[in-house]
């Protein structure tokens, strides 16, 4: 299997983890873990870029060594020195370290106050109240440690959707290839564009008694071929992806279609008004007692019961059918409708690229315009902004733009939420710019009161426009903090402010039915690539996608508009 940029970054933090916990160099621990951000972030495989001959050490914090390492993780899918450092460290704490929130440092506290050895040591403890007495813990830490310790006991894997695309493209490049084969669709929550993905459903039409099926089995990546027939197939890839293949004649190619891709419940209610007008509809097509009466293409089935085509992304079973049916289905929001992105880093702070190149980059898009956002002054990490540096890259913008044609650079920040609420930067200065994005980076886990407080205190600041990422999870890695949504919304629309839909594949922040219910509650929607680098700007799609499975049209997205009445919407 191409090893994914994801597994390549866990394996990385990993390292980190285990470094710090033998007490390695701080900057060769902290150089792991800024490339594993990196790559984490980055919209290219890497294993395709070393398949293409690119030298990864070009790329930002990677350099010779940590090249070698990914050329032979991708090579061999080992990464040696991962495996002698966890053999140096105690088991338990290698376990520990992968609970979200701990860490090495309260790993290696608990192991050590506690002689906690096991997950289940780790559970007992904090049952039993112990955890919040160690000094750096608290009551809240120790509740956060029981949810997830339970949660890490029962997670089902689930792939995010970009990496799913990664495996995807070249497995169905392969479909298409083998002798026969006509049409290759991948179904399932994938076409549906679900944040994540349990399995793969692909759907292959060929031609009648081709042998494509051992031709499929025979794909490079599989690891395991768990069940084979003539026309179905279930196989397990390298990576620990299922993957559930059908063939079926290009007569039932529609019905199939829309059968597998679901969802199970769309599927059902589908199915019950096929039913209540006399007609059979299920994978193989659509019949009147014995005769086929469609199944060709999906809009027959559809067309079948009296529905138009409604888009993939809508088919959960959510309302779909009945706006269907009344003609009432949303025009969702497309990737062509946008007009510009709100929210781009540059070489000022944690970016890759200079202001210059975003923007020459976004013109090439079609956009009309890009806003930089750099960090303030609180994210030293990043060496956040402050008002001095704020103002010389206002004045900077403002020279580029007399000089540039075509694009309309927009003054911006990334400002913090501090903990009381208050934004990381002066009104003075919040006051030069176009417009705000905020953004809360620390403090997570403070209680739902105290969280959703700290909020509505930031918009409270006249000066603040969009809340990025609203509610900070990590898709796989970091629950979102504890706010109370509605009432962050009905803050927001009385005070004009806007919710970003972040369209990094590990946000996707506001999630799709945190957009649905922005829309119903009157509140507009940023979707914004948050890109550290021109290739950054691409990963837009993964926004619209989730932007439509929450029913956004384009009224319902401030990027859709054209710059003069993107201003005055921005400016409350
Ligand atoms: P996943 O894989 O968990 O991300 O979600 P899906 O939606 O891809 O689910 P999956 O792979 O179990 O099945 C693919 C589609 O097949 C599903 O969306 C609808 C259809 N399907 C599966 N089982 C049933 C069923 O029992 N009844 C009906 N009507 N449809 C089903
Ligand atoms: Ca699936
Ligand atoms: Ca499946």
């Amino acid at each position: 299997m191409t090893v994914q940029n994801a597994e390549i970054a866990d394996r990385f933090e990993q390292l980190a983890d285990l470094l710090e916990l033998q007490g390695a160099n701080p900057y060769r621990v902290r150089a792991y873990r800024n490339a594993a951000r990196f790559i984490r972030g980055h919209s290219r495989s890497l294993a395709e870029m070393l398949g293409e001959g690119a030298d990864l050490a070009e790329l930002p914090g990677i350099g010779a060594d940590l090249a070698g390492k990914i050329a032979t993780l991708v090579r061999s899918g080992r990464l040696p020195l991962l495996e002698q450092t966890a053999k140096k460290v105690p088991a338990p704490l290698v376990e520990m370290t992968r609970i979200e929130g701990l860490g090495p440092k309260r790993a290696q506290a608990l192991y050590e106050a506690l002689q906690i050895r096991s997950l289940e040591d780790l559970a007992r403890a904090a049952r039993s109240g112990r955890i919040r007495e160690l000094p750096g813990f608290g009551a809240r830490t120790e509740q956060l440690i029981a949810q997830r310790v339970e949660r890490a006991a029962t997670a089902e894997h689930r792939l995010r959707l970009a990496d799913a695309e990664q495996v995807a493209r070249p497995l169905v490049a392969y479909l298409r290839g083998i002798a026969g084969v006509k049409d290759v669709e991948v179904a399932g929550s994938f076409r549906r564009r679900r944040e994540t993905v349990g399995d793969l459903d692909l759907l292959v039409s060929a031609a009648r008694g081709a042998k494509v099926m051992d031709r499929i089995v025979r794909y490079e990546e599989v690891a395991e071929v768990q069940a084979q027939g003539s026309t179905r197939a279930t196989l397990r890839l390298r990576n620990g992806l299922q993957v559930d293949v059908r063939v079926v004649p290009a007569a039932a190619f529609g019905s199939a279609l829309h059968y597998f891709t679901g969802s199970k419940a769309h599927n059902i209610a589908v199915r019950r008004m096929a039913m209540a007008r006399g007609l059979k509809l299920n994978e193989y097509g659509v019949f009147r007692g014995q005769r086929r009466v469609g199944g060709r293409t999906e809009a027959e089935v559809f067309a079948a019961v009296g529905l138009p085509v409604i888009p993939p992304e809508l088919r959960e079973d959510r309302g779909e059918i009945d706006a269907a049916r009344r003609g009432k289905l949303p025009k969702l929001v497309r990737l062509e409708d946008l007009r510009g992105d709100l929210h781009c880093h540059s070489r000022a702070t944690d970016g890759r690229d200079t202001i210059e190149a975003m923007a020459r980059a976004a013109a090439g898009r079609g956009y009309e315009y890009l806003s930089i956002n750099d960090h303030s002054r609180h994210v030293t990490v990043a060496h956040g902004l402050d008002r001095k540096r704020l103002l010389e890259q206002i004045r900077a913008i403002d020279r580029l733009n007399a000089r540039l044609g075509g694009i309309t650079v927009l003054k911006s920040v990334e400002v913090d939420i501090l903990e009381d609420g208050r934004l990381d930067l002066p009104d003075g200065v919040l006051k030069e710019l176009d417009f705000t994005v905020c953004a809360v980076h620390y403090g997570f886990g403070y209680g739902r009161a105290r969280q959703t407080a700290r909020l509505l205190r930031a918009m409270d600041n006249p000066y603040f426009s969009i809340l990025a990422h609203p509610t900070g999870r990590l898709i796989n890695s970091r629950e979102a903090y504890d706010i109370d949504l509605e009432r962050v919304l009905e803050a927001a629309r009385e005070r004009g402010c806007v919710m970003e839909l972040n369209a990094q594949p590990d946000r996707l922040d506001l999630d799709d039915r945190g957009c649905r219910l922005a829309k119903e509650m009157g509140v507009r929607v940023a979707i914004s690539t948050d890109a550290h680098r021109v290739a950054d700007l691409d990963l837009m799609r993964f926004g619209v996608d989730q932007a439509r499975r929450g029913w956004l049209e384009p009224g319902d997205v401030v990027n859709t508009l054209p710059l003069a009445e993107l201003r005055r919407v921005l400016r409350r």
